[in-house]
């Protein structure tokens, strides 16, 4: 079943304001048909919507969110970091990178009986989809026989899987499929100007070959970026638009708010400036841009939920975003935590997402 049949009355286009209503700011941004996915955005069209006002963003965002999704579901996903630290490349944000001194513990690919534990928690817990990361530039071809283990075990346990381990060659990416990956998680992380302000040892495009190779193989993209690394509202823009000018959208675009980590370049450089903080309103314009610039996706509310107020929250959700990371750790930080998600859950209203995403629904 489709999500429009399950939302009657709620088709794209059905509760568009009249075009015109705000004045000549109104119309440069707008999809030819509210809802409608396109790959073809323009920059400009994206800049267009994010100089919005934010409520007309929002109102937006969320009539887009009701064409294609139930407004109070939301996915669960839970994390598990599957070798930690140790990584050779130098991504100016992350705790796992060994050029930064965070002063984190390396550790060994787990075995695969833990991974499938965690998984069996994460399960018992109400998540629908286990995301296990590993913190490798790319898999040696000797992991993969392992990693193929922990798909087919959790997959058997009627979870998602996804992973994310790096750049994937195309033989990799065909080996995960095979072992029935349902998503790699591989992210753009900011606009392509200002990517080697993030990270140096590798490129934009390594990240969008990796992308190519994981849809050749018939696997589902998880893919976004973080928000607050010291950039640009172009940049932000140029982010939005990097996705949503993908060949295909994401099933699943994550937005991650920077989690400044002591020891890291960004993190350092951040901590204590008034950069330090990116601006609440700021962010959940980024969840409404992608939630408009890319309709059917799923927007995940990823790392920094820990520290943003339900107040956020709650305008990220009604800006689109349906989908977050439960538990209370992320990799190598923490997580807003069970209890905390059931009382926001409880205060908002929302409740599990337990259906098909719209994407893979419609591919299939
Ligand atoms: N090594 C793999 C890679 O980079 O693709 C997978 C793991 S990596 C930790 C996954 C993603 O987590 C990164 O692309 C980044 O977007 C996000 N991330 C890492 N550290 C973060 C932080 N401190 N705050 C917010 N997001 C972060
Ligand atoms: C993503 O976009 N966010 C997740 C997941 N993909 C792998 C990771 C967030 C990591 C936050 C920092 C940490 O816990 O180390
Ligand atoms: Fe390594 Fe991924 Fe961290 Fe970059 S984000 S340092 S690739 S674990």
């Amino acid at each position: 079943m489709t999500d429009t049949l399950r939302h009657p009355g709620l088709v794209p286009g059905s509760t568009e304001p009249q075009a015109g209503a705000l004045g000549e700011g109104w119309m440069p941004g707008r999809a030819r048909h509210e809802g409608e996915v396109r790959t073809d955005w323009t920059r400009d069209e994206v800049r267009a919507l994010f100089d919005l006002p934010f409520t007309e963003l929002l109102f937006r965002a969320a009539t887009v969110h009701r064409a294609h999704h139930a407004p109070d579901e939301v996915q669960l996903c839970t994390l598990l970091s599957i070798k930690t630290g140790g990584c050779p490349e130098d991504c100016g944000y992350c705790s796992q990178s060994a050029h930064h001194g965070t002063g984190l513990k390396a550790t060994k690919l787990m075995d695969v009986r833990s991974v499938l534990q965690a998984a069996a928690q994460a399960k018992d817990a109400g998540s629908q989809r286990f995301c296990m990361g590993a913190a490798w530039r790319s898999p040696k071809d000797r992991d993969i026989p392992k990693i193929a283990e922990m798909i087919r075990g959790v997959k058997a346990m009627g979870l998602e899987t996804c992973m994310t381990l790096g750049m994937l060659d195309a033989d990799q990416a065909r080996a995960l499929g095979e072992a029935g990956l349902d998503y790699y998680n591989h992210n753009l992380d900011s606009s392509p100007e200002y990517y080697d302000r993030v990270t140096s040892t590798r490129t934009y495009q390594d990240r969008l070959d990796t992308l190519a190779h994981v849809r050749d193989a018939g696997v589902s993209v998880c893919c976004g970026g973080i928000v607050g690394m010291g950039e640009t509202r172009e940049d932000r823009v140029g982010f939005v638009h990097a996705l949503a000018t993908l060949p295909r959208h994401p099933e699943s675009v994550t937005v991650n708010a920077l989690v400044p980590i002591r020891g890291t370049p960004l993190g350092d450089m951040l901590a204590d400036t008034p950069m330090g903080k990116l601006d609440d309103i700021e962010f959940v314009r980024v969840v409404a841009a992608a939630r408009i610039a890319c309709p059917m996706s799923m927007v995940r509310l990823s790392a920094g939920r820990e520290s943003m107020s339900e107040a956020t929250q709650a305008l990220a959700f009604l800006a689109g975003a349906n989908s977050i990371f439960t538990g209370d750790k992320l990799l190598t930080t923490g997580n807003a935590g069970d209890s905390a998600d059931a009382a926001l859950f409880a205060k908002l209203g929302l409740k599990a997402l337990e259906g098909e995403e719209p994407m893979r629904v419609a591919a299939e």
